[in-house]
């Protein structure tokens, strides 16, 4: 059975991922906020060809999904990429802001949940990124809970991530993805990653040890009509994990000097990776480099068995 759908017609598709998707051919969607507002240039522009590269080493076609002059690109060429990692105009895109980018004629770089609806109306079902939004600490105050959540709610698309980071409340991030409907799969691991380390102190709710299983898992939430996505939690390697009780301490450090600032809203979450990778000397975005390669990897496999099944 093929599922191919055709694409909105106000996304610009690459010739690539529009024959793939033509052929039903495996593709992976990665998202841009991670590199316009996730990691310094010149970094973040290697990381973004370089995991384009492991996805099509793993057999599926990359789509980085940003917004450009106005309009939506579903895959993106290399001087994009570029531009989208050096430019200094890039806004951060979540769901709300799509609108206002698209009309205003911007750029944008879009978030979990922006690349996520960008995915599902191409046609695209598996996605690959770092780290996912979620509840922020003290959002009993702050109403501050990313649109990344109430997307994975809706949105039929299985997302590959390495957890959640310690500067959210992972224990509410999860409480919430469960009254959301979302299935929350540790891959390979008992217990629910937090980005920069293998540990979070959470079980992951369900464990799935291979891809074959994760499709099949796709395969049955869509079949039984149960919108909306899969989180699929994946552990950055043992070589590259910096320690809970390590990171942990910076990202106190962070969080308090973001009190302090008085930031808030979007600006919080790429404040706290910029401060994050400086206090850490650099090694918090090594980690968070060798994270996404782990999940491009994974993903891109995801994809091959999706292909089988769908
Ligand atoms: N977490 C990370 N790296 C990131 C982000 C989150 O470890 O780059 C980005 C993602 O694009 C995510 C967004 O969707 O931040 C969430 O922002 P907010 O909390 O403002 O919804
Ligand atoms: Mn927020």
């Amino acid at each position: 059975m093929t599922t191919t759908a055709t694409p909105h017609s106000m996304l610009a598709l690459s010739d690539e991922v529009a024959a793939a998707l033509r052929d039903g051919a495996p593709v992976v969607a990665l998202e841009s906020t991670i590199i316009s507002h996730g990691m310094p240039y010149p970094r973040n522009v290697e990381m973004a060809v370089e995991v384009e590269g492991i996805v099509r080493d793993g057999g599926a076609v990359p789509a980085t999904i940003a917004v450009l002059d106005g309009v939506p690109r579903i895959g993106l060429s290399r001087d994009e990429l570029e531009v989208l990692a050096s430019h200094g105009d890039v806004a951060k895109v979540s769901l709300r802001d799509l609108p206002y980018i698209i009309a205003t004629r911007a750029h944008g770089a879009t978030t979990v949940a922006a690349t996520m609806r960008l995915a599902a109306l191409a046609g695209i079902r598996v996605f690959v990124t770092g780290g996912l939004g979620g509840v922020h600490r003290g959002a009993e105050t702050t109403f501050d809970i990313s649109a990344d959540l109430t997307e994975l709610g809706q949105t039929d698309v299985a997302v590959v991530s390495a957890g959640v980071k310690s500067i959210l409340d992972i224990g509410l991030t999860l409480e919430s993805l469960e009254t959301l409907g979302v299935p929350v799969v540790g891959f390979g691991t008992n217990e629910f990653p937090s980005f920069y380390s293998r540990t979070s102190g959470h079980r992951a709710p369900m464990r799935v040890d291979s891809v074959e299983q994760l499709a099949a898992m796709m395969r049955a939430k869509w079949d039984l009509g149960l919108a909306g996505g899969i989180s699929i939690a994946n552990p950055v390697p043992v070589d590259d994990e910096i320690p809970a009780d390590v990171i942990g301490a910076l990202i106190e450090q962070a969080l308090g000097e973001c009190g302090q600032r008085g930031i808030h809203g979007k600006d919080i979450t790429p404040f706290l990776l910029g401060r994050i990778v400086e206090l850490s000397g650099g090694r918090s975005l090594e980690t968070n480099i060798a994270l996404v390669r782990s999940n491009a990897r994974l993903g891109a496999a995801l994809a091959v068995a999706w292909g089988q099944v769908s």
